[in-house]
């Protein structure tokens, strides 16, 4: 085994040294503090008033060895309130970190303390209040598994964020006054007959990919014909009709902080064998990660084992998290790992270098735009461990919808605060039917539980487990959770201006 290689895991900005290597005075618990404050942060030269969630090592984020509790105190150094949400754990509800939900916000110099059992995986840590979140109040949250001490492979982190200038309250107000950019209208590509995607599932390589199709006992009413009523509902356009991808502009896409102009280079061993920790923080951005020349293999999303999935290109939408393992070639060289917004070219990334090699200069855009990201990807993904198919105890069915007020976004016509809660009891799997005829896709994502995907665009099937589903526009999907977790817990799209504008309930457990 090569120690070597963990040593030289992680590039500079991404989290200590110390916080990654087992260390025996960590296995009782020690509280260990996270930092909000304000920095300045140069993007493309030009200064930026920003925040920072550092450790006590004066790095990004928590790393955790396996077992070690999340015994942390977050201490307020900023000037403005906030609440930081461990985005990806299952805490009990009180330390969930949504304000005025679960805690009061934390106000200028005041402190809170966690203290739980986290889930393993990649994970990431963000402030659930207002726009802080546009304004980089994240970092990673890394929990590593038993099997990620004992591989021999060089961890890696890579955190997306888009990033503007302007701050984020004129953004928003920009489109409420309707003046978002509509760039990348394309015509709905996500009909509910998908003729591809079983081609795709036939396609999908290596073996260890299985059609679940025919062993779900899901029951006729849960799945997607169980939507056609909702074409009915008030305000409903159908599920047909131009769908657009970005309704902001950004003047940066950054990778651990850093632009193209400047990425961060990571020094890998030829030959080594790395794992790459995508988490894409970015407030209203979907991005497809783009190996290069590499090849890698998808292991895991959200934190949770998935049966190897091998490619080039992986869809990241905004929230979730993407663990690659690539192998790389022997010999000296420079491979980018870069992040394509969605629809467009502009991309940023980092790079894997081995020690001499020559890093080339990267252009700020990709040869070309992307496509507007399919269901292709999700739909192949499995478990890496199968469950049984679940019965429904109970069955739930929203609708994302636009309107009726410019930009007004909201959960069968609610807005948040005026949210109509989903009652679920303890100990019950439920199903949650999404339908989705709004304009845009939605990355819906769910406090306390992890759920699996069990339908996406007329397609049924036991996929991943995941916290965060792309639901696509003029597209629907339908998951399951178990309840065991008691609290009210937020449900939300994850794209910061949606969520501000009302895309927004709860699921709340009752006696
Ligand atoms: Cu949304």
């Amino acid at each position: 085994m090569d120690i070597s290689r963990r040593r030289l895991m992680v590039g500079a900005g991404a989290m200590a040294l110390s916080s990654l290597l087992p260390n025996p005075a960590l296995a009782r618990p020690r509280r260990q503090s996270l930092n909000v404050d304000s920095r300045v942060l140069e993007v493309r030269g030009k200064p930026a008033k920003v925040f920072s969630l550092l450790n006590q090592g004066g790095t990004p984020g928590l790393t955790l060895d396996p077992g070690q509790p999340f015994t942390v105190r977050v201490y307020n150094r900023s000037a403005a309130s906030t609440v930081i949400h461990w985005h990806g754990q299952t805490p009990p509800n009180d330390q969930d970190g949504v304000p005025d939900l679960t805690q009061p916000p934390i106000k200028a110099g005041a402190s809170y303390d966690y203290d739980f059992m986290p889930r393993p995986g990649t994970h990431w840590m963000h402030s659930h209040v207002g726009l802080q979140e546009q304004q980089l109040l994240a970092a990673p949250m890394i929990i590593r598994r038993p099997e990620d001490v004992a591989a021999d492979r060089q961890e890696i982190v890579v955190m997306l964020h888009d990033f503007s200038f302007r701050s984020p309250e004129e953004t928003l107000a920009d489109l409420v006054a309707g003046k978002g950019a509509h760039g990348a209208m394309v015509m709905g590509v996500h009909n509910q007959e998908i003729p591809s995607a079983d081609k795709a599932e036939t396609q999908a390589q290596s073996g260890q990919v299985s059609d679940a199709h025919s062993e779900s006992s899901m029951s006729m009413d849960m799945n997607m014909e169980g939507m056609a009523g909702m074409e009915n509902m008030a305000g409903m356009e159908g599920m047909s009709g131009m769908v657009h991808l970005n309704d902001v502009e950004y003047d940066a896409y950054l990778a651990n902080d850093r632009t193209l102009d400047d990425p961060e280079v990571i020094r890998i061993e030829s030959g080594g064998r790395v794992l790459v920790r995508l988490i894409n923080a970015a407030s209203s951005t979907n991005f497809t990660v783009d190996l290069g020349e590499l090849q890698g293999r998808a292991v895991a999303v959200d934190g949770n084992a998935i049966a190897p999935l091998a490619a080039r290109r992986f869809p990241l939408a905004i929230a979730q998290r993407l663990d690659i393992e690539i192998d790389l070639p022997a010999g000296n060289g420079a491979w980018p790992v870069t992040a394509i917004r969605e629809g467009a070219a502009a991309r940023t990334g980092i790079v894997l270098a081995t020690r001499n090699a020559t890093i080339a200069k990267l252009a700020a855009e990709a040869d070309e735009k992307t496509g507007p990201i399919d269901s292709m990807f999700e739909q192949r993904i499995r478990p890496a461990t199968r469950s049984p198919a679940q019965t429904a105890d109970r069955r739930l069915r929203i609708m994302l919808s636009e309107g009726p007020g410019v930009y007004d976004w909201g959960i069968n016509f609610r807005m948040w605060p005026n949210h109509l809660p989903l009652e679920v009891r303890q100990g019950e799997y439920v199903t949650l039917t999404m339908g989705n005829p709004t304009s845009m896709a939605h990355p819906m994502h769910l406090h306390g539980a992890h759920f699996q995907v069990l339908a996406l665009n007329g397609k049924r099937y036991a996929g991943a487990f995941r916290d965060t589903l792309l639901v696509p526009a003029k597209g629907m999907a339908t998951i399951g959770f178990q309840t065991d977790n008691p609290g009210r817990w937020a449900f939300h799209c994850h794209n910061l201006y949606h969520m501000a504008k009302g895309m927004m309930t709860e699921v709340r457990y009752i006696a």
